[in-house]
């Protein structure tokens, strides 16, 4: 059995999770407002991974033991000054999301609870990947700059990405349902 410290801990990380759901989700419509779907595809994609993190941090406490609670989920920002804006939050952002991992394992050591340390391990695994990949469109968006030509090869190139489910995840008891949820979010 977790701690309660360590369950309180779990609880506000999953809220976190779907924060950051929130934001892409809300990037996603800044984008198709401004007349990019490719963009606002891979924003929704991201959305639907971050909402994947949410729940399988939940399942892990509820099969603890504990009770999954779902805390007020904080508003995002509705609107950015450009594409670049925009990835230079998510960058920010998954960068700030890592730190928060790294103090939920630095908790879970506290604890001497070596099952969520254990747990963790697939989140910070998933956060190289995630700030690895949040750099390279930074970067894809940033080459493009104000040239609408690059702009829409990069909005055709980023519209390619489609949602799977991230590594390990066959652990998660309602992968086929939000399967069929994320895939008929599909263009
Ligand atoms: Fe992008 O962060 Fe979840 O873990």
């Amino acid at each position: 059995m977790l701690s309660e410290k360590m369950f309180e801990a779990l609880n506000v990380q999953a809220n976190r999770e779907l924060y950051s759901s929130y934001l892409y989700l809300s990037m996603s419509y800044y984008f198709e407002s401004v007349k990019l779907p490719g963009f606002a595809s891979w924003m929704r994609v991201q959305a639907g991974e971050e909402l994947v993190h949410t729940m399988k941090m939940l399942d892990y406490v509820a099969s603890a033991g504990g009770r999954a609670k779902m805390l007020a989920v904080e508003s995002p920002r509705e609107s950015w000054a450009s594409p670049v804006d925009a990835f230079q939050q998510v960058w920010d952002h998954e960068r700030a999301v890592s730190g928060l991992i790294r103090a939920l394992v630095g908790v879970s050591e506290a604890e001497k609870d070596e099952a969520t340390k254990s747990f963790l391990q697939w989140y910070l695994d998933e956060q190289v990947e995630e700030e690895e990949s949040s750099d390279n469109v930074l970067n894809l968006v940033k080459a493009a700059g104000n040239d609408n030509s690059a702009l829409q090869a990069a909005d055709a190139k980023l519209g390619q990405r489609r949602f799977k489910f991230p590594r390990g995840f066959e652990i998660f008891p309602y992968a086929a349902s939000l399967g069929l949820t994320i895939g008929s979010l599909k263009r």
